[in-house]
């Protein structure tokens, strides 16, 4: 399973560029940009499942400083003020990492 089996990869080419200037990202914006918003919960799910690069269930801090990377290789990592306020926006329970069912709250949210 690899992103561009969920997600266009011109979309997600898009939405990556869209964030290449240092301390810019918004995880709101991001997920309408590269199409996660218009998915269903199971594609999203998937998503979530590529991310957790450890396959731990959690996308933990390491792993979402690098959710673009995740997304395309060129893309850029997060800054560590970004990764925190994503961390934040996404870690409902506080345990300090985002679980799928944190994953798809975030993007319905968004
Ligand atoms: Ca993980």
């Amino acid at each position: 399973m690899s992103m561009t089996d969920v997600l266009a990869a011109a979309d997600i080419k898009n939405a990556v560029g869209a964030f290449a200037a240092a301390d810019s990202f918004n995880h709101k914006k991001f997920f309408e940009l590269v199409g996660l918003k218009k998915k269903s919960v199971d594609d999203v799910k998937k998503v979530f499942h590529i991310l957790d690069q450890d396959r731990s269930g959690f996308i933990e801090e390491d792993e979402l400083k690098l959710v673009l990377k995740g997304f395309t290789p060129d893309g850029r990592a997060l800054s560590d003020k970004e990764t925190k306020t994503l961390l934040a926006a996404g870690d409902k329970d506080g345990d300090g990492k985002i679980g799928v069912d944190e994953f798809t709250t975030l993007v319905a949210e968004s």
